[in-house]
């Protein structure tokens, strides 16, 4: 018989640079909330890869400042993987506004390791194509197609 086939979903999880002085502390919550760390890089970005990696955001007010913010120190990127990563990895980090998530979110790991509206800690993929996109901006020999638990035990 066929084992059951779980599929697990990956995410792009980065703790930014405010934050990586509880990079330690960070990965344990990961790890502690049912997460798998695929994949784990320190980098310090120059302005130009930030402003790639945010290029969504280009034009906005707020882009230079974070591209300055992201390229200011370095970050650990992480690959991390369990079902429904991508939107759990985001509930887990709460809201984009570490400031207001204190007060509405106290729990989420923004309102914890944050520091205001913009240099909030922690980053997450918003969607499957962004967590595609982005794991390969920074492990560009990954696979992101979702692997069925149990599929390499059979091979
Ligand atoms: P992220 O992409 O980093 O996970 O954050 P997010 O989806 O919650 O928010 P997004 O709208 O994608 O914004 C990207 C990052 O830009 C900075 N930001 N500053 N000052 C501001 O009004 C402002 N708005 C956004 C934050 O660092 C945010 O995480
Ligand atoms: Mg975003």
């Amino acid at each position: 018989m066929q084992p059951p086939q779980i599929f697990v979903e990956r995410t792009l999880a980065i703790i930014k640079p405010d934050a990586l002085g509880k990079a330690e502390e960070i990965e344990d919550i990961i790890l502690r909330s049912g997460f798998s760390i695929l994949q784990k890089r320190r980098v310090q970005l120059t302005p130009e890869q930030a402003s790639d990696f945010y290029a969504e955001h280009f034009g906005k007010l707020f882009f230079p400042s974070l591209v300055a913010y992201m390229s200011s120190g370095p970050v650990i990127t992480l690959v991390i993987a369990r079902d429904k990563a991508i939107s759990y990895w985001r509930e887990l980090i709460g809201p984009t506004n570490a400031l207001k998530a204190r007060e509405t979110h106290p729990d989420c790991l923004r309102a914890i390791y944050g520091t205001d509206d913009q240099r909030n800690g922690l980053h997450g993929s918003d969607s499957y194509s962004s967590a595609e996109r982005e794991i390969r901006f920074f492990f560009p020999d990954s696979i992101v197609e979702p692997i069925p638990v149990g599929e390499a035990a059979r091979d």
